[in-house]
């Protein structure tokens, strides 16, 4: 109804960030998703997402960390919500693994602190813990967790009371650039224009985002929750930082402390393993023979994580081919921006993307490095 300066398809994490960003910068703004606020239909639920700086992925991302640690202090003294908490986190496997190797290297790069800990310094410090004796860590203070839909809804609040109009339940069937400029949005209910769009479809981009040039592969992932042998005690936040582990062959396994108090229990779940989904059709339904499946491998490493099974939730990571985000201009649509590809590693940048989201489809351009994210970039696979 109308026209707005900045239409935003998706109000996930990423979407829902700049909508807060562009009606802080006084734009007129339409947010439209195909669910209700904050919903577990996409990628932005689960109670609970990692945040860390000594980022293995790549040192391109470690300035949008710091950039992102200020806005998440921003966004929880402007909406009040508690967001973000740091527990420490660790990042295990053998000296040349991913997680180990990739993290020192951005610790050193951006002299970042950090401590390295041998398998019986990990022991001592950390009781829950079980390495073997070929695993190290890296530690480092500053990691801990945020919390996905109490961001996702703290946005929407911020950018509603900013003047954005949200429309929820509403799927966004097609978009187009107009001929004159501007760009028309089409949904299961209505038709609306907008000086610009910006596009953040989540497990939806293959659709939405057809003519990107970008090959996105939407996997099933599962979130599982376990109440510890011997109860939550020793898992305490306080006690228990957050772990991505990997083991020789590759695989990683994550979890948290036990962050929602005695009954709720701890969180973990393999890292970039999914099967292939759509979302539409993506199977909730958890099996069991991947409840035991995790539960065995984290045994050898956290052995009383995996005590009672409470339950688990399915989720998507919308992959690149070399696991890196896709923010950009959009390569073949003038006043198109798009957010997309975050691969399993995106929430902790919310605040940043939405910065970022703003800045390209209000100024035509960002100070912060984006290069990596790229569409057009040559992937490595
Ligand atoms: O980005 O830290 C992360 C993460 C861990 C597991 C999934 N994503």
């Amino acid at each position: 109804s109308g026209s707005h300066d900045v239409a935003v398809i998706g109000l996930g994490g990423m979407g829902s960030a700049a909508a807060r960003s562009l009606a802080a910068r006084g734009a007129r703004v339409l947010g439209l998703d195909a669910f209700g606020p904050a919903h577990d239909r996409g990628s932005s639920h689960g109670g609970s997402r990692i945040i860390r700086q000594s980022y293995f992925e790549d040192p391109a991302y470690v300035p949008l960390l710091l950039r992102a640690y200020e806005l998440w202090a921003g966004l929880e003294r402007d909406s009040g919500a508690d967001l973000i908490t740091l527990t420490g986190g660790l990042m295990i496997g053998p000296p040349e693994s991913t997680a180990v190797a990739g993290s020192l290297r951005s610790a050193r790069e951006w002299d970042l602190p950090h401590e390295m800990l041998s398998a019986a310094e990990i022991r001592r410090r950390f009781p829950t813990m079980a390495p073997g004796p070929g695993d190290v860590a890296l530690y480092e203070e500053r990691a801990g967790f945020v919390r996905p839909e109490a961001t996702v809804a703290a946005n929407l609040r911020l950018a509603a009371r900013a003047g954005a109009e949200l429309r929820f339940e509403e799927p966004v069937t097609s978009w187009r650039p107009l001929p004159g400029g501007g760009a028309e949005v089409l949904t299961a209910s209505g038709r609306y224009t907008a000086g610009r769009l910006v596009v953040c479809p989540g497990a939806w981009a293959p659709r939405l985002l057809a003519d990107l040039g970008v090959p996105l592969t939407v996997e099933r992932q599962v979130q599982y929750w376990f109440a510890p042998r011997g109860g939550t005690a020793a898992f305490a936040p306080d006690r228990q930082p957050i772990y991505i582990w990997e083991s020789a062959d590759g695989t990683q396994v994550y979890g948290f402390p036990a962050i929602d108090g005695p009954d709720g229990g701890v969180k973990t779940a393999f890292f970039r393993r999914g099967e292939p989904c759509e979302p539409d059709t993506l199977d909730r339904t958890i099996r069991p023979e991947e409840v035991r499946a995790i539960a065995e491998h984290l045994a050898e490493r956290v052995p009383d994580a995996p005590g009672r099974y409470l339950r688990g939730a399915a989720c998507m990571y919308t992959c690149t081919p070399d696991e890196h985000f896709v923010i950009a201009a959009h390569p073949r649509h003038a006043g198109v921006t798009v957010a997309c590809g975050f691969s399993g590693h995106g929430f902790k940048f919310v605040p940043v993307v939405g910065e970022i989201l703003a800045d390209l489809a209000l100024d035509g351009g960002t100070a912060l490095p984006i290069d990596l994210f790229d569409p057009r970039r040559e992937v490595r696979t």
